[in-house]
């Protein structure tokens, strides 16, 4: 029986000199310089050193070394000793080695950034042994526990909806049809009517789940099943929930470039490393902005990717837009002044990343902005029978997490961010 693993690569420093450890993982590489071989072993956290010396190391262990091949699966018991040359200073003797399992030649290259994305995603699970996947979905995993850190503080709780609904909130051609026993229902789009119902109850909630939308865009930031983190506050507004959000991407962006070292070792150069005020631009003002840079956009029209990566060079890579044209947004957004509303996206590097406003709380006035956008209140009964019962005023937000990765890393396509997308094209692996 092999034992259990001691340490982790990242673990295994100069310091631990003249101790055992066991380490396990990966066969990263092999080199074979005759009296002297080298095994660099990988896990999760990354590589390790291990160093066989004729005279020094086992017999037994050069002879299963002479059968290793890359991606077989190994656990290593060895004494740690600092080195001069070792990369990372150290490097492991083994006394004893155990294969646990074998490995095929593998069917993409994850040694090196040749293999193009299609391939890359048809063999995800191997590709995801790839040192940069292993970077950005471990510190994609450190931004949500920070998120979730940041609404906590802001005493919101955690909640799960339902994912099967059977009314669309945000435009009824984006949803897909499940079949529900003798019925049909559909998957969620987001838990917007779910989350402001709890407004009333459990007054801020979150909640970290996927959400599907049957848009046939097949884009770099568009998936079909992406992972959203939606918040809801009673009593508060939009200008309340944009404070909390650049609370939120503060520290996150402070986590990114705690990681800058790690990330620039897998060449990444995140977007943002450092973040003070995020500006709030009017929609009129971006309006004119573009105009002056000779966009042809008028006022009522939606922004696009380009026209948001425009901005930047007034506003840098992050802002906000704030009081959009009430019929740009859905029909539980609470009007303003001049046909406007009050809300805002949150965009990053160009790619909007978040949405949110201050909702209406009013059964009559959600009934007429329904009916404004050629909704039939009566599909909405059961939503809004809640209004009745002692809705407080509420604001929230819908924040896009693998476009949030992407974004900050500056991965160019959303599939780097998520771990097995599903785009137009793709509902497998
Ligand atoms: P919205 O539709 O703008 O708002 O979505 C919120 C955020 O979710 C992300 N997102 C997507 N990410 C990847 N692929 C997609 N197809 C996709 N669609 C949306 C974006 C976007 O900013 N209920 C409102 C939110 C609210 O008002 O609280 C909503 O869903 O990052």
């Amino acid at each position: 029986m092999y034992p259990k693993k001691t340490h982790w690569t990242v673990e295994i420093t100069p310091e631990l000199h003249g101790r055992e450890v066991v380490v396990a993982g990966w066969v990263w590489e092999l080199r074979d310089l005759g009296k002297i071989k080298f095994l660099v072993l990988r896990d999760r956290e990354g590589f390790v050193q291990i160093t066989l010396k004729a005279g020094k190391t086992p017999d037994q262990i050069f002879k299963t070394f002479s059968e290793l091949g890359r991606e077989d699966v190994v656990v290593v018991r060895g004494v740690v000793e600092a080195s001069k040359i070792a990369k990372r200073g150290v490097e492991i003797f083994p006394l004893e080695l155990w294969v646990l399992n074998k490995a095929k030649p593998l069917p993409l290259d994850i040694w090196s950034e040749t293999a193009d994305l299609a391939t890359r995603l048809r063999w995800r699970s191997v590709d995801l042994k790839r040192p940069r996947n292993l970077a950005v979905f471990s510190l994609a995993s450190r931004i949500l526990k920070e998120m979730r850190n940041a609404l906590d503080e802001e005493r919101f709780v955690e909640v799960f909806t339902p994912k099967i609904i059977v009314t669309s909130t945000e435009g009824g051609a984006e949803l897909f049809p499940v079949l529900y026993f003798e019925r049909v229902a559909y998957l969620s789009q987001s838990p917007q009517l779910y989350k402001e119902q709890l407004t009333a109850s459990l007054e801020r909630v979150f909640e970290i789940g996927p959400a599907y939308r049957a848009e046939k865009h097949n884009t770099d930031y568009h998936l079909n099943e992406f992972i959203s983190v939606d918040a809801e506050a009673a009593f508060m507004d939009y200008n309340d929930i944009m404070n909390i959000l650049e609370k939120m991407m503060r520290r996150i962006v402070a986590v990114v470039s705690e990681e800058g070292g790690k990330l620039a070792e897998v060449g990444i150069t995140p977007a943002v490393t450092e973040l003070q005020k995020i500006p709030r631009v009017e929609y009129d003002e971006a309006i004119d902005k573009l105009r002056q840079l000779g966009y042809a956009v008028n006022w009522g029209d939606d922004l696009s990717v380009e026209m948001q990566k425009a901005l930047m060079k007034f506003y840098g890579p992050v802002y906000f837009i704030v009081n959009f044209p009430a019929m740009l947004r859905p029909f539980y957004t609470k009007r303003r002044e001049g046909d406007r509303s009050e809300s805002y996206d949150l965009i990053i590097n160009g790619i909007e990343i978040a949405s949110g406003a201050t909702r209406i709380h009013r059964r009559d006035e959600l009934e007429e902005e329904m009916k404004r956008r050629g909704l039939d209140p009566r599909l909405f009964e059961s939503h809004l029978a809640i209004f009745d019962y002692g809705m407080p005023p509420h604001a929230g937000f819908g924040l896009g997490f693998n476009r949030l990765v992407a974004a900050l890393l500056n991965l160019d396509n959303v599939r780097h961010a998520t771990l097995y997308p599903r785009d137009r094209y793709r509902v497998e692996p």
